[in-house]
């Protein structure tokens, strides 16, 4: 029967619109987004329907196992029809399947579902669209045929920090199922056994694992490729090419099949391209070769972004390393994202196409930020160009699916990939409940802010950008508790999000991820609502509303001050969660600043609570002669910090000093963000993080600022009146009592370099 005979379009539009579904919305959401999909108009059947199987026993058998719940064994149901190319049950269908690695052909009609893959990945996605589908209560006829765009699509574990759990791990495998992913490459840069003794073999709780991770990847048809990283002391010997083939055969055992060298982020001997293309092709010949399931080699240059290239690395590794090695690239800086011209830039010195090492969503340069904004900028037409496009994600794993679920459908069908469109379907496919929630968290943790990578992102907190045109038309107009109510509402949304996504249990995995940063987004919102009272307060002259304002904001200011992520023993990194540093927080921070000035110049009562403060709480780089104050020896009793004239890339927060404003003395506290210690009386970490009792009266400084901008940094303490000098050798901080030359430091925010 058809609804729009019997009732006439229009009528049809208004009950469709009256209960809030749309003819396009019954037609389930499917992404990655098929090539090639035609829709019936007509509901085949419910999504309470069994199916009987027919070609289970030959087709691919995860595939048949997914579908476990829409099977019968009564011999009833819908006939679904599966299997792969030659197989006897889909025959009647060869012709409809592409011819192409992965790909399927899907059919539903009321009568019958055929699945049948190209090969068994091809049945096995197959499956996963039908399932795709199978959410919907409404089923309607359709017809796909489907493929991937780029032949290799993934992750690449490889960053600097806390590696993944294994929870982690499995759960991402699922995942890329789903999404049609196919690589997972294993090298976090924090696991020994890659890393700092690759010559070693796992130990066998380890091992196990590993070979748990092999055999569960598998499952869902992703390749789990384990990655070797010798670079730092390898020699270029036949023992050390013996130590190689021992590991990779070590790691055949546990199932590795795809393995990967990196030689990324070393010095030295290490970073030859004659011999790395040399090691790679003996390994080729030793092992690949000696294996008939052992796939052929990926590699990690030293040189893997445009920005790093130098001599002839890259022609070397092009004109020597065999034609089916592949080999990694990260664009034109190591972290960007790619277009056609550098695609075509690399392709022409390797001489074969580049596999794409992505790294975003990858934090760890960035380590206060989350990264969950929509996966943009990677040129749609560059699929025939690539190897492979692996993404190295956060150590968040479950957060970093809204990047990965975007490059998932990027490599599947590239031309067609919107990336604004794919980061909504990703954040309702995350959190399909509170959506909305997960949105305004997202909205907030887009931009990274400035770091020496350069990269930076688009479009962050646009509903607060919005509410804030509005407030300033309000304020323009004076009608303050207008220009109030409309900012209130905004950061009351942010925290009844922050608390929803928090206390849900929607999502338990992904909210131990982001509560920190929720925790920091619902502080920064209550710090806005104060900022409005301020705001109410001072056009109504209210000093006391003014003041107890500006004092529950420094509460919270304070509170937000004190969360840490990744704060457990043994953590590599736990950094403070900043959220939505764009727009709202410094928005807020000079609002604040700006209501107190005004405040200043008409009101008298408790001045007091507003401290001078020649410098804001926060992240600061302490420079001299442009080389930067640098905790070179973390948690080291009794070291004194170094000056370094370049940035610290792999662990930036050395070089970050958290000034803060101490309200007992007065002074300045200065903790480096590395590793929490604070600088003593002397301009030295006195002891190592766990014994590293703060004392006001000891540990607080007094700062001052002349006229070209430079700093005097004095500890008047009990411990005298030390001004802070470079030592003789300018390696370090001397405190003395000379202040002929105090004001020799620059002191610059983190967010402004
Ligand atoms: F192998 C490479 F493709 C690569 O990107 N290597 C690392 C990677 O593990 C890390 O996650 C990523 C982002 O920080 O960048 C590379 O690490 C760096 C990059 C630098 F610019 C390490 C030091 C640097 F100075």
């Amino acid at each position: 029967m058809n609804l729009t005979k019997l009732l006439g379009k229009s009528v049809l539009v208004a009950l469709l619109g009256m209960t809030g579904i749309t003819a396009a919305a019954q037609k389930s959401t499917i992404s990655p987004i098929p090539q090639m999909i035609e829709w019936g108009n007509e509901k085949a059947f419910d999504n309470s329907v069994t199916f009987k199987l027919k070609g289970a026993a030959t087709a691919d058998k995860d595939a048949v196992a997914l579908l476990g719940k829409y099977t019968c064994d009564n011999g009833k149901g819908i006939k679904l029809v599966i299997g792969e190319r030659g197989d006897k049950a889909v025959k009647k269908y060869n012709a409809l399947i592409p011819q192409k690695r992965e790909g399927y052909y899907l059919s539903i009609t009321p009568k019958e579902v055929v699945i049948a893959g190209n090969d068994e990945s091809g049945t096995y996605y197959g499956v996963q669209t039908f399932l795709q589908i199978m959410q919907n209560a409404e089923v309607f006829p359709v017809t796909i045929s489907d493929f991937p765009a780029v032949a290799t699509r993934g992750m690449v574990e490889g960053y600097y920090g806390n590696p993944y759990s294994e929870a982690d791990r499995k759960d991402m495998f699922e995942f890329f199922g789903k999404q049609k992913m196919n690589t997972y490459i294993y090298g976090p840069k924090d696991d020994i056994y890659h890393r700092a003794k690759w010559r070693v073999e796992y130990p066998a709780d380890q091992a196990a694992k590993i070979k748990e991770y092999a055999e569960a990847a598998k499952k869902n048809k992703v390749d789990f490729v384990w990655a070797i990283h010798p670079g730092n002391d390898i020699k270029w010997n036949m023992t050390d090419s013996l130590n190689m083939i021992k590991k990779l055969n070590a790691m055949y055992e546990l199932g590795i099949r795809t393995y990967a060298v990196f030689f990324d982020d070393i010095w030295g001997e290490g970073t030859d391209a004659t011999r790395q293309a040399a090691l790679l092709n003996y390994i080729t010949d030793e092992f690949v070769k000696k294996h008939d399931d052992v796939a052929p080699l990926i590699l990690c240059p030293t040189q893997y972004n445009k920005g790093w290239t130098s001599g002839n690395y890259l022609d070397i590794l092009g004109e020597k390393a065999y034609k089916e090695i592949d080999i990694m690239w990260t664009g034109n800086s190591v972290i960007d994202m790619i277009n056609k011209e550098d695609m075509n830039w690399i392709n022409i010195r390797i001489k074969r196409n580049a596999y794409i090492w992505l790294n975003y969503p990858v934090n760890d340069y960035c380590v206060d930020h989350m990264l969950m904004g929509p996966t943009y900028g990677n040129d749609l037409d560059i699929a025939p160009m690539l190897a492979g496009f692996t993404s190295n994600p956060m150590e968040y794993a479950e957060a970093s699916k809204v990047s990965l679920y975007s490059i998932a459908d990027y490599t599947w069908n590239t031309i067609q990939y919107d990336a604004d469109a794919s980061w909504q379907r990703a954040m309702e496919y995350l959190v399909p409940q509170n959506t909305d929630e997960f949105r305004l968290f997202c909205e907030n943790n887009i931009d990274l802010g400035p770091t020496g990578h350069g990269l930076r992102r688009k479009g962050e907190s646009p509903r607060f950008n919005a509410a804030l045109e509005k407030f300033n038309t309000a304020l323009a107009t004076n009608d303050t508790t207008k220009a109030a109510e409309i900012l209130s509402e905004h950061f009351n949304k942010m925290i009844v999000a922050a608390e929803t996504l928090v206390n849900s249990g929607e999502t338990p995995r992904l909210t131990a991820e982001i509560e920190p940063w929720c925790k920091s987004m619902k502080l920064l919102a209550y710090k806005g609502l104060s900022t409005m009272s301020m705001y109410k307060a001072l056009a109504s002259g209210n000093t006391k509303e003014f003041v107890d304002s500006y004092l529950t904001y420094l509460e919270y200011d304070k509170q937000q001050m004190a969360i840490r992520s990744r704060d457990f023993p043994g953590s590599i990194k736990n950094p403070t969660p900043v959220v939505a540093t764009t727009f709202i927080v410094p928005f807020i921070k000079k609002s604040v600043a700006e209501l107190i000035d005004a405040y200043k110049k008409n009101y008298t009562y408790r001045l007091d609570v507003f401290p001078y403060r020649l410098i804001e709480n926060g992240a600061y780089f302490i420079k001299v002669n442009g080389k930067y104050l640098t905790n070179a020896q973390e948690n080291v009793p009794r070291t004194a910090p170094q000056f370094a004239a370049d940035r610290d890339m792999i662990k930036p927060q050395r070089q970050e000093w958290q000034i803060s404003f101490d309200t007992e003395t007065e002074r300045y506290k200065i903790v480096n963000i590395q590793d929490n210690r604070y600088l003593n009386e002397n301009g030295m970490f006195s002891a190592g993080n766990a014994t590293n009792p703060y004392e006001a009266a000891w540990h607080s400084y007094i700062m001052e600022r002349n006229a070209d901008g430079k700093y005097s940094i004095q500890n008047a303490g009990r411990a005298g009146k030390g001004f802070w000098m470079l030592s003789n050798d300018d390696t370090r901080i001397v405190s003395g009592s000379n202040d002929s030359d105090k004001f020799i430091f620059e002191i610059i925010p983190v967010s402004s370099k």
